[in-house]
């Protein structure tokens, strides 16, 4: 179980420790599996003998959220037994997890007893790894039982970052025909519930549990305050049960469904993974403003389950076109951490801005290798395109005023400090030395392509907005000057963008066509991905991208740039970029679409989509790529649907696979509700709520209205 946002503190060991590195390390903690159960049959017992468990079945609903699974089990003495498992985090409460045992004796008649008691909170799972993306360390944390609650509650503290939750559960005995569920206390002042009856081969006993499970509070809080906190937790599960918590957030899936579902006719195995994916986005996306996506999600602990630009750039979009509301908690987690990115801006020696921490739980930065790390300062402006893209796509000016420009004018600063003007042959430009860009194969590195139409854009929506909001308090408040203003726009126009004449290709960055080329094709699949077996410099040194970088910036700026120029720097990145990172075959999905590559398109994107259901990467067991799963809607979305959405205008320009009959989602814009239908050679665009608006299929213009709701356009 994970908590987003409870983490732990690790203090990081250096060989040689410079100033800046950060000290601590943050790690999510892994909490107990609350579907953990002691059984005992006659005098053999689960926690002490070895019983056989067979995984039978496993199924996820994911119309409802309900895990469902099938275990068989054999006891040394032979005595066989099915056990179903039903389980779901609710969605309707946020606080509350089910879970609900079926025990059926198979070839024995006796005494069954059930044991529900977790007095551990590291669950361990003995996972040893030479692998970087995986984290060895766990949290520390205590476990103390809360005395005489009626129920068994706990409170778990973690030690260095000083946190504390809560938590409770109550077993519900369902029906009577089921055997009673008591509370008890065990000789080391445990609690739990414990429920002993007589089996007969064939019948089938069932036993329900509900969590509630407190939020993060911090740590002396959490202890001066266990009770109160305890009481507003037990009305989350009092005079309730399994199957009515069930059904009120089965009911919140169907919501979440019918606005964010994308139906595929003729494709039914991408059809599930997509909705799988969509699933664990959902599951995983904070809500409280203070928390984001970890890229594992939560479902393990891999990278620490910390945040990364994954969030903004991969799965935002996602949410800001279907759940608006959740895209908007996601960008205050960003803007609640901006105070620490100022600090850090200022801690690192800067006078002015923010610097967001590459990755991180609270805010500062986790990164202690900052090659790869804190100097992948795209994540700034990664940050400030989030905030456009969801202001653009919502019209939310009440969040642009109060929230958003500050992020955006911020992180502007950052830029004005960090890069500076000097002459490129013989030319004045602005220039954004000593980078890492988003190709983790190459490191500090001097005007990455990326980083610096990204900046560019940064500055520019700065100073768009420090104008529109001239006429208010805000510039004032936030201490903008004309000068700076007008500073930043020469600084955005005079943006050094490398580019080989030649070859005609967008450079990854200065230097680049000087490194030798990396033969990928010659290199033995054993030695994939190539960060498990090559030092580090041996890859920088090479031109070998671990994942889209130069080709980000064709995904998310394709105005203005012709047919020809995509194809060059497709041609030129494809056969050089390893894929490594789950971040690439979605973007590179999109690009193909885009220039008609088409089979291409479709290879990429189906491996993207089903990353983690067929384990592409082999270590889906450390959590989910959250960010793939994010990429992959992403694929249909810009990629198939072809959608491009300038400020001013949307259109689409659709790719579909040929396999693909059609294609259905719906997309919420400037507070409309619109359904598209693709199909191979017409679009249908239906207005299901809102005032309506004009968009364009290749170029054909077209309207939806309430009074004319829904218009067909052949392309
Ligand atoms: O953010 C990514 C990065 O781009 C590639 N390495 C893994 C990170 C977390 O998913």
């Amino acid at each position: 179980m994970f908590i987003n946002g409870f983490f732990d503190y690790n203090q990081v060991s250096y060989g040689e420790k410079y100033r800046g590195y950060p000290d601590n390390d943050q790690v999510i903690n892994r909490l107990f599996d609350p579907r953990y159960i002691r059984i005992k049959v006659e005098d053999e017992d689960s926690a002490v003998d070895h019983f056989q468990v067979v995984n039978v079945d496993k199924n996820l609903d994911m119309q409802t959220g309900l895990v469902h699974e099938l275990f068989s089990i054999t006891t040394p003495e032979n005595r066989n037994f099915n056990l179903v498992v039903e389980s779901f985090a609710s969605l309707s409460k946020q606080n509350v997890y089910g879970v609900k045992y079926a025990i059926i004796p198979t070839n024995f008649e006796g005494d069954i007893e059930l044991i529900k008691l977790h007095d551990y909170v590291n669950q361990s799972t003995h996972q040893q790894s030479e692998d970087v993306r995986v984290n060895q360390d766990v949290g520390q944390m205590q476990l103390d039982f809360i005395p005489d609650n009626g129920q068994p509650s706990y409170l778990v503290t973690t030690f260095r970052s000083q946190q504390g939750i809560i938590l409770t559960y109550q077993a519900d005995q369902a029906t009577d025909s089921n055997p009673e569920i008591d509370y008890f206390e065990d000789d080391n002042h445990h609690y739990g519930y414990h429920s002993k009856y007589h089996a007969k081969p064939g019948s089938q006993k069932e036993f329900e549990f509900l969590f509630s499970i407190g939020d993060i509070h911090p740590l002396v809080n959490a202890r001066m305050y266990a009770d109160q906190y305890l009481a507003s937790l037990d009305n989350y599960i009092r005079n309730t049960s399994f199957n009515s918590e069930l059904m009120a957030s089965a009911q919140v899936w169907q919501t979440f469904w019918l606005h964010s579902d994308v139906k595929i006719d003729g494709d039914p195995v991408i059809q599930s993974c997509i909705r799988f994916n969509l699933f664990e986005l959902n599951q995983s996306a904070g809500r409280d403003e203070f928390t984001s996506i970890p890229a594992k999600g939560l479902t393990g602990n891999g990278y620490g389950g910390q945040f990364f630009w994954d969030t903004e750039i991969f799965m935002l979009p996602f949410f800001v076109y279907t759940e608006p509301t959740i895209a908007k908690k996601l960008l205050m987690y960003r803007y609640h951490t901006l105070q620490m990115a100022k600090e850090q801006a200022s801690d690192f020696g800067l006078e002015k801005g923010a610097m967001y921490a590459w990755r991180t739980i609270n805010g500062y930065e986790a990164s202690a290798y900052w090659l790869a790390g804190m100097a992948q300062f795209h994540i700034n402006a990664d940050i400030a395109f989030a905030v456009e893209q969801y202001y653009t796509i919502t019209n939310d000016e009440d969040f642009l005023k109060k929230d958003g420009f500050e992020i955006i004018l911020e992180t502007a600063r950052f830029w004005m400090q960090y890069g500076n003007f000097a002459q490129v042959n013989g030319k004045r430009h602005f220039v954004i030395n000593r980078v890492t860009g988003p190709d983790e194969y190459s490191a500090l590195v001097d005007n990455n392509y990326y980083t610096n139409v990204m900046a560019q854009f940064n500055l520019r929506l700065a100073a768009k907005y420090a104008e529109k909001f001239g006429d208010t308090d805000i510039p004032v408040q936030l201490n903008v000057t004309g000068e700076e203003i007008a500073e930043m726009k020469e600084a955005a126009d005079l943006m050094y963008l490398p580019y080989d004449q030649e070859k005609n290709v967008k450079l990854q960055f200065q230097n680049f066509e000087q490194l030798p080329k990396m033969s990928i094709s010659s290199i033995d699949q054993s030695r994939f991905p190539l960060l498990l077996h090559y030092h580090p410099l041996m890859l920088y040194r090479a031109q070998v991208n671990k994942q889209a970088d130069t080709i980000m910036v064709d995904y998310m700026f394709p105005q203005g740039n012709t047919q020809d120029q995509l194809k060059a720097d497709y041609d030129f990145y494809e056969p050089i970029t390893t894929h490594d990172s789950s971040l690439s075959k979605a973007i590179y999905a999109i690009v193909a679409a885009r220039i008609d590559r088409d089979q291409q398109a479709y290879d990429f994107f189906s491996q993207a989509v089903k990353t983690d259901l067929i384990d592409l990467h082999h270590n889906t067991k450390n959590g989910i790529h959250a960010g793939s799963l994010g990429a992959a809607w992403s694929g249909i979305v810009y990629g198939f649907a072809g959608i491009v959405n300038n400020a001013d205008h949307f259109s689409l320009e659709p790719h579909l696979p040929d396999a693909w009959n059609c294609v259905k989602f719906r997309l919420q814009l400037h507070h409309c509700e619109l359904l598209f239908t693709i199909y191979q050679d017409q679009v249908e665009v239906e207005l299901m709520s809102g005032k309506g608006m004009a968009l364009s299929v290749y170029n054909k213009k077209i309207k939806v209205t309430p009074e004319d709701p829904k218009q067909i356009c052949q392309y």
